[in-house]
């Protein structure tokens, strides 16, 4: 598993050079961002469970064969492993976030999630539309512009420009929805 600075770290290494300045810059902007990352980390995984339960169930509201027999989550099992596969995926999410690094979400939580999916009969459609709308209440929890959930969802924060971190958790997501597409 990498993070920013043991990523820099290889890839110099891989070819040989010395850290460079502009590879030092990106790493001052890492840390003067540190706090903004912390909190982004932080309104992901205080919203989990909302975001977890809200993307099923908006699966299962736009496509009634999910919970009919032999469907994705027909019976109570399935229905848990789904939930559990949404909690899963949102906690390697918010690693990845918090590491700034995607690593450890590739290695440890994609890494043949297509095949298995595959071997299960797991509708990788309807799972790659959770993810979606996890992405999407994942980003306004990131940007504090949630308004579609009570608006005690906002969260204290000190104010500033968080729209460099939820892109970069949007891009964690398109990895999830690429991997099992
Ligand atoms: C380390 C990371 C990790 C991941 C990612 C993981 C995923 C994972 N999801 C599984 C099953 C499953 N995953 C789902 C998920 C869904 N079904 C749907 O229709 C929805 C679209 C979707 C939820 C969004 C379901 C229903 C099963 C059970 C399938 C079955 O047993 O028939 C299984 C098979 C074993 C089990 O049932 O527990 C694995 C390994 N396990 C891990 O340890």
């Amino acid at each position: 598993m990498l993070d920013a600075f043991s990523r820099k770290a290889v890839s110099a290494d891989s070819s040989g050079s010395f850290i460079g300045s502009s590879e030092l810059a990106d790493l001052k902007a890492f840390i003067a961002d540190g706090n903004k990352r912390l909190d982004a980390v932080n309104a992901i995984t205080s919203n989990a469970s909302c975001m977890v339960s809200d993307a099923v169930a908006g699966i299962c509201c736009e496509n009634s064969g999910l919970t009919a027999p032999n469907g994705g989550v027909y019976t109570n099992r399935k229905m848990a492993a789904c939930l559990r596969d949404g909690e899963i995926v949102l906690r390697y999410v918010s690693y990845a976030l918090l590491a700034g690094d995607a690593s450890v979400l590739q290695d440890r939580c994609l890494n043949g999630l297509r095949e298995t999916y595959a071997a299960l009969g797991v509708p990788t459609g309807s799972a790659a539309r959770a993810v979606a709308i996890m992405k999407a209440a994942a980003t306004t929890m990131v940007t504090n512009t949630n308004n579609t959930t009570e608006p005690k969802r906002k969260m204290a924060v000190t104010q500033g420009d968080c729209s460099a971190l939820s892109a970069e958790a949007a891009s964690y997501f398109d990895m999830v929805i690429s991997a099992i597409s």
